[in-house]
């Protein structure tokens, strides 16, 4: 087990999710195993399990602010991921946090719907995210229905993906990840492609293809979750966006490859299986 380097500090602004998979709760589990001490502010409160959403109340926006506010009075967090936001208020909230206090660029996992189809961010929320989150956010990580959403660009063809990067790069985030796991093939597409597990990162200039031996199983519950979550850890402890993003493919294809069920649902992670 890798020791926390106490003078690092990750924040995680995002859902919970009691069951472990996804949310406060992977999030803070991928920060410990990458060596980071984990700070949290949560948004949500979500009554589900690796199958299913049954409830979700979302946090007051004040309090959310005053968590954030709470935990910066002590100790000044050296990256930041938000997951689910749930409100437009709390997206807002969250947005003013991050200027007024003056905290790194976070990693914005732009959580719009849950893997179990319930969404966990209102149709003005995603708007909010848009205008107020994304203009501050170091890289957006959307996977192909939330890039779709979010950019107003439709279809999957690598055109079209690298259109919906363009479109969300303009509208504020430095840098964007679009992933390929979710990613349904065309006809005719390549034996080679459905093998690959393909994400595409932007950085305002550049396309970079960051490939993965695809996993088969479906999978995992929270994987996007893991996958920001070690993309803050790795700018926390000073690396630079790109070698953090591919070192973050790496432990979260660790961490799939030794996924597991709980019951009915969805596989979850081993998120201590790298070491
Ligand atoms: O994986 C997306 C996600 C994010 N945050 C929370 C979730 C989920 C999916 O279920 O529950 C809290």
């Amino acid at each position: 087990m890798k020791r926390i380097d106490k003078k690092i500090v990750a924040l995680t602004i995002a859902g919970s999710d009691p069951g472990g998979g996804a949310g406060i709760q992977a999030d803070l589990k991928t920060f410990a195993a990458l060596g980071v001490y984990g700070y949290s502010a949560i948004t949500s409160i979500i009554a589900q399990n690796s199958s299913t959403v049954n409830r979700v109340a979302p946090v007051e926006a004040a309090m959310v602010a005053a968590q954030i506010e709470t935990l910066v009075a002590e100790r000044r967090p050296d990256a930041i991921k938000t997951g689910a936001l749930g409100t437009a208020k709390i997206v807002e909230a969250v947005a003013e946090a991050i200027s007024r206090l003056d905290l790194p660029a976070p990693v914005v996992d732009p959580v719009l719907i849950s893997s179990a189809g319930t969404r966990l961010l209102d149709p003005a929320g995603e708007r909010a995210m848009l205008r107020r989150l994304l203009p501050l956010a170091r890289i957006v990580t959307p996977n192909l229905a939330e890039a779709q959403a979010l950019s107003g660009v439709d279809g999957a063809s690598p055109a079209a993906i690298r259109a919906m990067a363009r479109a969300l790069g303009q509208a504020g985030a430095r840098a964007v990840l679009i992933k390929g796991g979710h990613t349904d093939f065309e006809a005719g597409s390549s034996t080679e492609a459905r093998a690959q597990s393909i994400d595409l990162l932007y950085d305002g200039r550049e396309f970079v293809e960051l490939r993965a031996a695809r996993i088969p199983g479906g999978g995992a519950h929270g994987l996007g979750c893991a996958l920001s979550a070690a993309i803050a850890a790795y700018l926390a402890q000073g690396m630079d966006l790109v070698g953090a993003v591919r070192r973050a493919k790496r432990y979260v294809t660790a961490a799939l490859g030794a996924s597991f069920k709980l019951g009915r649902g969805r596989a979850v992670l081993d998120h201590f299986a790298r070491k």
